[in-house]
């Protein structure tokens, strides 16, 4: 009769044994040594892994209420960090973890890998490590026991910004990063320009700030022509851009600037009129895409590689985002002066003309050792420089056809990975007004970002994938979380997890706790349905 009870005892530790982590390792397995984590645990670090034990010990200070001693050496009681460049199996980013009766081992073979083995630490805790403030004095934890091999799947983790539409202040621009890093994501993808609103200093170009992000009202709703009537605008100083790039380097997260260029503007052309068609313009109030596009005269790109120039000060991201994105070409087709132009530089047509920009910016970039990214309009023309990578959104299309070229790809298609769209139908929930689509938790987390066309060669341009946070209906930062989460919780593991763990309903039972991880944090996210 002891067999039976035995056997189902097994049956079940897979399912107990998951630890609720999300995004899921490539392989979690169980041991039998659990340990306690309280006011003696020391956290041990060299040179290599001083910055991460660093940002250990801040992190858990928060929630624990002491702080962990760094040290260089321990016997017991220790959460050990080891830089280990033999396993190489792990990659830049990989870890291995493993509890015992001493303590907890994070190896890897560089500081990122380390740091995201430090994640799984915190999500082995309970989720009371996610408050910012201790519950009581003198925590004692137990971290169970455990070996996880983790490595993840892409390199491009992300998730993007947009407050141009509606303005995000630095602080929650930082909480974000945090909700980011415990994903495992390594991506901020910072779209800082756009037709109705300029959100970066420029110092070459003050009006840019001091004219372009500002507007004088808001349209109300879908463009209905009624107005809110409310100054809107701000902007990240150079310092608040330095703070938050630091911010996210110390939870390796890389900030890629994107100014949205030669279309989205308007914002710009308010501030200097001859950057387009020379007539007065107004920082747009409606959302759409607008038919006032930068003129492309020297002076025009001497603007653009000059304000590139301070970007490229600012963000050390190899890649820098030149948008590209919806340009109409009614301007420089009614343009006598423009066409001459055009002509003069040896391209015949307007729809060859965007491309040949584009190559300028590229080549500029390329001598900043940089290079560039765009979204999929990017590769219309052709003359795409060979090294630029490309965002596929209008479908995955793109993409494919990019990466046959043999162009890098961050698959970001409206389909999966747009997070302004519903999350459920509006028509069965009462949910705050979006822009429309549907892209339900699940099929967010069913998204392969590797389309079947690929090769096993071209798939490797795959870099990874992001969601899209356009913010023409979200209002403010706590309705950012709202659309965020828990859909990037989904795209983390699409990202992350190797396709082989990556499972449904694993994710939904995992999921409740680290909703519970968001709720410490104070994040806003959309909570689940109850089950029907
Ligand atoms: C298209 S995606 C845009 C954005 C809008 C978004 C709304 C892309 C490259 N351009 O300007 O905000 O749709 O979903």
């Amino acid at each position: 009769m002891l067999l039976p009870l035995i056997a189902s005892a097994v049956a079940l530790q897979p399912l107990a044994s998951s630890f609720n982590l999300v995004p899921y390792p490539a392989s979690v397995s169980p041991r039998s040594e659990s340990f306690e984590l309280n006011a003696n645990t020391v956290i041990v670090t060299s040179r290599d892994s001083l910055k991460v034990g660093q940002w250990l010990q801040h992190d858990l200070g928060g929630s624990t209420g002491y702080t962990l001693p760094l040290v260089v050496r321990a016997g017991s009681n220790r959460i050990e960090f080891v830089i280990d460049k033999r396993l190489t199996r792990l990659g830049s980013e990989g870890y291995t973890l493993s509890t015992g009766a001493n303590g907890v081992e994070i190896r890897a073979t560089q500081a990122a890998g380390l740091f995201y083995g430090a994640q799984t630490l915190k999500q082995l805790l309970p989720a009371a490590a996610y408050r910012l403030a201790p519950s009581r004095p003198s925590t004692r934890w137990v971290v169970p026991g455990v070996q996880i091999e983790d490595v993840p799947r892409f390199g491009w983790r992300g998730a993007m910004l947009d407050p141009c539409r509606h303005f995000i202040p630095k602080e929650s621009v930082l909480r974000f990063i945090d909700a980011l890093a415990m994903h495992k994501m390594n991506r901020l993808h910072f779209h800082l320009s756009d037709d109705q609103g300029w959100r970066i200093e420029i110092k070459a170009y003050p009006k840019l700030t001091t004219v372009g992000a500002w507007r004088t009202e808001t349209v109300v709703g879908h463009n209905s022509g009624k107005y809110d009537g409310v100054p809107h605008g701000g902007y990240y100083t150079q310092d608040d851009i330095r703070e938050i790039v630091a911010y996210a380097q110390s939870r390796f997260i890389t900030v890629v600037p994107e100014i949205d260029m030669p279309g989205h503007m308007v914002a710009a052309i308010t501030s200097y009129p001859e950057l387009g068609d020379g007539k007065e313009h107004m920082v747009m109030r409606e959302w759409g895409v607008s038919h006032s596009v930068l003129n492309l005269s020297d002076a025009t790109l001497n603007f653009t590689k000059t304000v590139l120039d301070e970007i490229c000060s600012l963000f050390p991201s190899e890649i820098i985002h030149i948008g590209g994105d919806e340009c109409p070409r009614d301007q420089w087709n009614a343009d006598q002066v423009e066409q001459a132009r055009m002509k003069s530089r040896g391209v015949n047509e307007v729809s060859a003309y965007q491309s040949w920009f584009t190559a300028e910016m590229g080549k500029h970039l390329a001598s900043k050792g940089r290079r560039l990214i765009g979204w999929d309009e990017i590769l219309e023309g052709g003359d795409l420089p060979a090294n630029a990578a490309v965002m596929s959104w209008r479908g995955t299309s793109g993409g494919i056809h990019g990466a046959k070229l043999g162009h890098d790809i961050v698959m970001a298609p409206t389909s999966h990975c747009y997070l302004d769209f519903y999350q459920v139908d509006p028509k069965t929930h009462k949910e705050p007004d979006a822009i429309g689509g549907l892209t339900p938790l699940d099929k967010v987390y069913g998204f392969e970002p590797v389309p079947a066309e690929l090769s096993a060669d071209e798939a490797k341009h795959i870099l990874g994938t992001q969601g899209n946070l356009w913010s023409e209906y979200i209002l403010n930062y706590k309705h950012v979380e709202y659309m965020a989460f828990p859909r990037l919780c989904a795209l983390s593991e699409v990202a992350w997890s190797p396709k082989s763990v990556r499972d449904w309903n694993g994710f939904s039972r995992r999921l409740p706790t680290n909703l519970d991880r968001l709720t410490a944090m104070n994040v806003n996210f959309r909570p689940l349905d109850p089950a029907p």
